[in-house]
């Protein structure tokens, strides 16, 4: 193979411009997009190797997902569709970061440590949100996979979670679904009217939802959905600005809703109507409305989790079969949605580290495994066991009719999720679909149970890293001492819960808290912030 052309193309085409080293993160590497083309050209060496390595389609998508419009960044995606495997992180970050006469001895070595059979024939997928700087940076990608001789096949624009959707299909021979976006359209939309049938409307549902694209590649999808959905659900656009108009996730988005707790700019303030807000590439979504009043309510991560996993219960139940089913949070969980599902649904709760690739990994562990980070993202799993146990009771004579039918709805409800990842425009359908089955307006939905008044803080340290956790980043290790002094804080309040976390995707460490009160909360979250400084 060509190790000769890696250093050349290198030296020519893609030299090394920063000089301190960047790391693979809990989502690939993110920076500004100007420091990004080497890196790209070694994120397509890299996919090279690990498809090779794998023998498997390897999926490389370039996004900064709800970072301002002049960042990006790049991830890769494993043949299942998953999130590239931790340990190759390390080696992301190693090929990311030596000299550019290094790359190529450095690439020798990851074929010879790993015994990778250079000879194979790879496709590389390749896709991209509506950034400016990325279709450059995909040809960056381009040329580092054909400096190794693997295939490149470019997807264009596209959300991440359509892309971990085509790695998965091309994967499995298509029977996941097609990988093209036709067939995502496709087979996410039939299941969709499949399961609301011909009535649209059930009682305090009404099939019209306002939509923020965030002026992302989630505004540019959608339509393919308004297209197919026509009448039997009314999304109704807002936030579509062109690529390049600096307005990309500006005062809107699923990440400004949630963070700031306010309406995006750009949406219309129609009282109790439902909204839901997407990120920068479609991973994230958020529901919320404006009362009567003009307060803002927010129904996030938390609660689509809660009203997934009780539908889920339900139907399970129904289906009579014996499937366990499991929900996944973080430490960010409102710890009122903790207690509605335990308390309430008997549903049981894990509880993992931040970062959707441990909350994926956790939830594989059940039958069905439902997780929701708070800010959004997440999806549902089924095993193997699940879907086989499903097939057989849909169509055997084991099982009543009415047994019959609920494996069938299940069924048709796998598909209407995107198990591969949290995916946005998916899990707007699965939640139109729930409130249309349970007959739900979002005020039914919000007064499932009333979220405890919580504060997220943003602390700068001189080291993030002196602050070590364990339990699922809910008590502090390092340094010594701090987590006493925030239990005694905890203590004083009623309902309080509070921990302190080094960001992984910026220098800060962040402290979060909860209590009964607002004032209360505010006020501790404070007085843990003044420990960490
Ligand atoms: C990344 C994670 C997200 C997590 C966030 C936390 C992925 C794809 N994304 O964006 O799940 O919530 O990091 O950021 O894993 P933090 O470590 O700065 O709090
Ligand atoms: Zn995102």
């Amino acid at each position: 193979t060509s190790y000769r052309t890696v250093y050349a193309f290198a030296r020519e085409m893609h030299p090394k411009t920063v000089k301190h080293d960047i790391q693979y993160g809990t989502a690939g590497f993110r920076t500004k997009a100007s420091n990004l083309g080497y890196i790209m050209y070694r994120m397509g060496l890299l996919a090279v190797l690990r498809s090779r390595y794998k023998q498997g389609i390897i999926g490389v998508m370039i996004t900064a997902s709800h970072n301002p419009e002049c960042d990006n960044g790049v991830k890769l995606i494993d043949p299942h569709g998953e999130m590239m495997e931790q340990s190759w992180e390390e080696l992301a970050t190693k090929v990311a970061n030596v000299q550019d006469d290094e790359l190529e001895q450095t690439i020798r070595d990851i074929v010879q440590d790993y015994n990778i059979d250079m000879s194979i024939r790879v496709n590389i997928l390749i896709g991209k949100d509506t950034r400016p700087s990325s279709p450059s940076l995909a040809k960056s990608v381009i040329d580092g996979v054909l400096a190794l001789s693997g295939k490149p096949i470019d997807f264009g624009i596209v959300t991440t979670p359509q892309m971990h959707y085509f790695v998965k299909c091309r994967n499995t021979q298509n029977e996941y679904g097609v990988a093209t976006e036709e067939g995502y359209y496709t087979k996410l939309v039939s299941a969709f009217k499949k399961l609301r049938g011909d009535k649209y409307n059930n009682k305090n549902y009404e099939n019209r939802i306002l939509y923020d694209g965030a002026n992302g590649v989630g505004a540019k999808k959608i339509k393919y959905f308004q297209e197919r959905l026509g009448e039997c659900l009314k999304i109704v656009l807002y936030n579509d600005a062109g690529i390049g108009t600096g307005k990309l996730n500006h005062l809107c988005g699923a990440d400004y809703v949630k963070s700031q707790q306010l309406f995006p700019t750009g949406v219309p303030s129609e009282p109790n109507q439902r909204c839901a807000s997407v990120d920068g590439d479609a991973d994230r979504i958020v529901f919320y409305y404006n009362d009567e009043n003009d307060k803002f309510h927010l129904l996030d991560g938390d609660r689509i989790a809660t009203l997934v996993a009780s539908y889920l219960k339900e139907i399970v139940s129904e289906t009579g079969l014996d499937l366990n089913l499991g929900l996944v949070q973080t430490a960010y969980a409102n710890g009122a949605s903790t207690d509605y599902i335990t308390e309430s649904l008997k549903v049981p709760v894990a509880c993992v580290s931040t970062g959707v690739k441990y909350l994926h990994h956790k939830a594989l562990e059940f039958d069905i495994g439902v997780y929701f980070e708070a800010n959004g993202h997440g999806t549902v799993t089924f095993s193997k066991n699940a879907k086989d146990k499903l097939n057989q009771a849909a169509k055997g004579n084991i099982l009543t009719e009415s047994q019959q039918q609920a494996a069938s709805k299940l069924l048709a409800l796998i598909d209407v999720i995107n198990e591969t990842v949290g995916d946005a425009i998916a899990d707007l359908l699965l939640v139109e679909t729930i409130l249309h089955a349970k007959g739900w307006n979002i005020q039914d939905w919000e007064q499932t149970y009333t979220d405890l008044p919580n504060k997220l803080l943003k602390v700068t340290v001189q080291d993030r890293n002196v602050i070590t956790t364990k339990d699922a980043e809910r008590q502090c290790v390092t340094p010594n001492g701090l987590q006493e002094e925030i239990n005694d804080l905890v203590k004083k309040y009623k309902r309080g819960r509070s921990f302190v976390r080094p960001s992984g995707t910026e220098d800060i460490v962040r402290v979060y808290a909860e209590a009964s009160t607002k004032e209360e909360c505010d006020k501790l979250a404070a007085q843990v912030a003044q420990k960490v400084y």
